[in-house]
């Protein structure tokens, strides 16, 4: 459950945040699969609660009604349609699947795909899903509870959405059959929302009677569906992402945090020699990692301190060291803009979801911020790609914030988080030739709109970096400039 499985030479997951389907679809074949991109995670596909009194928050999407293939995002077949031609892209597609619970506390109490429900009985029919389905007695969770009290954290409602019992046979084979419905349909894998708050030995008999991927959709036969668990674990808390590990993949909370703190100058690059699991993070194929996810961004889930688009020169920074170290399988948020923490996607007056825009420089408009059109991100995955397997070697760093490695003979790249200038000859590790710095400029037409770096026959180059320059990182690799 720990290969993602993406088309050789690929890599970055992409969480294209509240994107509707036929949008993902066309971004697959017009922009993420030419650039190289590994997979994309979904928001939840399944029917969940229309919450008008609250002006459609994202987290609306977090309640499911039912497990009908209808969001704000599209339908079944809308669906089945951008698997099958994300996939001919060459582009994953990840689930974001809801399964610990049902809705909260209605001031409504009916669906997306116009199935209703009765919170205060229970009651799923579209699922079906009736009282025996849920953990009994009701309880909810409460601050010392995750301190001291696993039981309580995966038995009782997590901030009062009804909570299911996946002990119980019935309630696991509504499930088994919805994630192998959808594996069907040719996706690679999924996000489990809310594992801390089911049992492990429960998830993996629910993982191990999922179907293996479709072989009609490109993947290998026997091949398991990547599952990573969605698992905060920063220490000090009654349950660890340790027991989930044995399981499937876990999301690396302390990867966001810790890179977070070093761009935000709090901590020296320098000490970024060591990062991996010396660092105390998962070890390598355990890690799911990011700098934010969709919580942190907001303030949700315990966030904070966490840099997002809002902060782009450390933010940038940031995810160029994530993408371009060896350590775990990371992934990216694509968001929208937002000032309220509860706000949903841009919307028209009927309440559908507005797609994003394509400006003529490649950015995106009507709202979305579509970091992974951003060029010191998407080169980024280019770079994890003419990297490879290779391992991190020729560490340099000045003794502060300027730092520099090779990934083995395929790759360079430079780090300038001090308040004075980077100028350094340096080896670079790669064949004598004249680069284009992916980070500065694209190379349009064979030329090269960025900073250009002449590295030698003995493989050293003169790198510069000013402390006023856009961006931190400097960036050359081998293979084309995608
Ligand atoms: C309110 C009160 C509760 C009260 C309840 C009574 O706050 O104290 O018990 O009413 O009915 C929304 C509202 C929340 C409301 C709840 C139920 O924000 O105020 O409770 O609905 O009506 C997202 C949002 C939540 C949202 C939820 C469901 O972040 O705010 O709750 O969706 O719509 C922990 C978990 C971790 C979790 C994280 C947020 O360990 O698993 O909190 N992260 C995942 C997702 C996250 C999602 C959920 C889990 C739930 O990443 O986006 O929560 O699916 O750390
Ligand atoms: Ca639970």
């Amino acid at each position: 459950y720990k290969n993602p499985y993406y088309a050789p030479g690929r890599s970055v997951n992409v969480h294209l945040f509240e994107w509707k389907w036929n949008d993902i679809a066309d971004e697959c074949e017009r922009f993420l699969g030419p650039k190289g991109f590994g997979g994309i995670q979904i928001s939840p596909p399944n029917e969940n609660v229309v919450l008008r009194t609250y002006n459609r928050p994202w987290w609306e999407r977090y309640q499911p009604i039912s497990y009908v293939l209808v969001t704000r995002s599209g339908n079944e077949q809308q669906f089945a349609d951008m698997v099958q031609r994300c996939n001919a892209a060459g582009v994953r597609i990840y689930v974001d699947a809801v399964i610990n619970h049902m809705t909260g506390e209605p001031p409504e109490n009916y669906g997306t795909a116009g199935n209703s429900a009765s919170y205060k009985d229970w009651s799923y029919p579209a699922v079906p899903y009736s009282a025996e389905d849920f953990n009994w007695p009701q309880c909810g969770i409460d601050g010392m509870d995750y301190v001291n009290n696993a039981s309580r954290v995966r038995n009782c409602e997590l901030v009062g959405l009804k909570d299911l019992n996946q002990g119980h046979e019935h309630t696991r084979k509504r499930i088994v059959d919805f994630m192998n419905k959808l594996i069907d349909l040719g996706v690679a894998g999924f996000r489990i929302d809310a594992a801390k708050h089911m049992w492990p030995n429960d998830l993996r008999i629910i993982y191990d009677r999922l179907n293996n991927l479709n072989r009609a959709h490109g993947f290998p036969s026997n091949a398991r569906p990547y599952i990573y668990q969605e698992v905060i674990d920063y220490g000090g808390e009654a349950i660890s992402r340790n027991e989930y590990t044995p399981i499937g993949a876990v999301t690396e909370f302390l990867a966001g945090s810790e890179l977070s703190n070093a761009f935000r100058g709090n901590n020296q690059l320098k000490w970024l020699s060591s990062w991996g699991p010396q660092w105390g993070l998962l070890s390598h194929g355990d890690a799911l990692t990011f700098i934010e996810n969709h919580d942190n961004e907001r303030g949700h889930g315990g966030g904070g301190g966490i840099l997002t688009y809002k902060e782009p020169r450390q933010y940038k920074g940031a995810i160029a060291f994530l993408l371009a170290h060896p350590y775990g399988e990371p992934q990216i948020m694509s968001s929208f803009d937002f000032w309220d923490s509860e706000t949903g996607p841009p919307m028209d007056r009927d309440e559908n979801i507005i797609s994003p825009s394509i400006n003529s420089d490649g950015t995106c408009g009507n709202g979305w911020i579509c970091q992974h059109r951003w060029r010191q991100i998407y080169a980024m995955v280019g770079f994890r790609n003419a990297a490879g397997t290779t391992g991190l070697n020729n560490w340099w760093d000045n003794g502060s914030n300027q730092i520099a490695y090779c990934r083995g003979g395929n790759a360079f790249i430079a780090f300038n988080n001090d308040n004075w200038d980077f100028n350094q000859n340096l080896q670079t590790c790669l064949p004598a030739g004249t680069y284009c710095d992916v980070i500065s400029g694209d190379k349009v037409n064979n030329s090269c709109r960025g900073k250009m770096v002449r590295v030698g026959n003995n493989g050293f180059a003169q790198i510069f970096i000013g402390a006023n320059e856009n961006d931190m990182m400097l960036a050359i690799h081998v293979g084309p400039e995608v």
